[in-house]
């Protein structure tokens, strides 16, 4: 009985993980983009890999409405920073984030006061019709520069 526990327990610590993996890549030929721009049908325990391959990007949770720059830390609930990745010099940070609900999360870039943000450099996790890519990425574009939340 005492075998068959063990080998039981080891069993279950060996499961992998049960949430789906979206991947995305930062600043593709070197630009200010998320690939892909929206992930639909994530929920609570999914995971998205972000593999950053320019420049020196974060990936952050914002606000739809006023999002540049997202604020360090992320908007919450549910939010999430990768903080600054650097992938001048050749390495490619990658950042797994495991989401903690199902709901819609606006994610920009946190660099240069959010002037990246501002180029369009945006995802949504989740959009709704109401809370569309397309939406949030006017509100990116008309959201000025804001230095004071460096
Ligand atoms: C990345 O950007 C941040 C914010 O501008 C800066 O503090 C950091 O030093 C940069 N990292 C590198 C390696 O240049
Ligand atoms: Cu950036």
């Amino acid at each position: 009985m005492r075998f068959s526990t063990v080998v039981a327990t080891v069993a279950v610590a060996a499961l992998p993980a049960l949430g789906a993996n979206f991947d995305v890549t930062v600043g593709a030929s070197n630009g200010f983009t998320f690939t892909p721009s929206s992930i639909s049908g994530a929920v609570a325990g999914d995971t998205v890999t972000f593999t950053f391959v320019s420049r020196n990007h974060t990936a952050t949770t914002t606000t739809f409405t006023n999002p540049c720059p997202p604020p360090a830390g992320g908007e919450g609930p549910g939010g999430f920073d990768t903080g600054f990745q650097n992938a001048v010099g050749g390495v490619q940070p990658v950042s797994v984030v495991t989401l903690a609900d199902s709901g819609t999360h606006f994610v920009s870039c946190r660099q240069a006061a959010g002037a990246h943000c501002q180029a369009g450099m945006v995802l949504v996790i989740n959009p709704t019709e109401d809370q569309s890519l397309a939406a949030f990425t006017q509100h990116a574009r008309n959201d000025p520069i804001q230095t004071d939340r460096l």
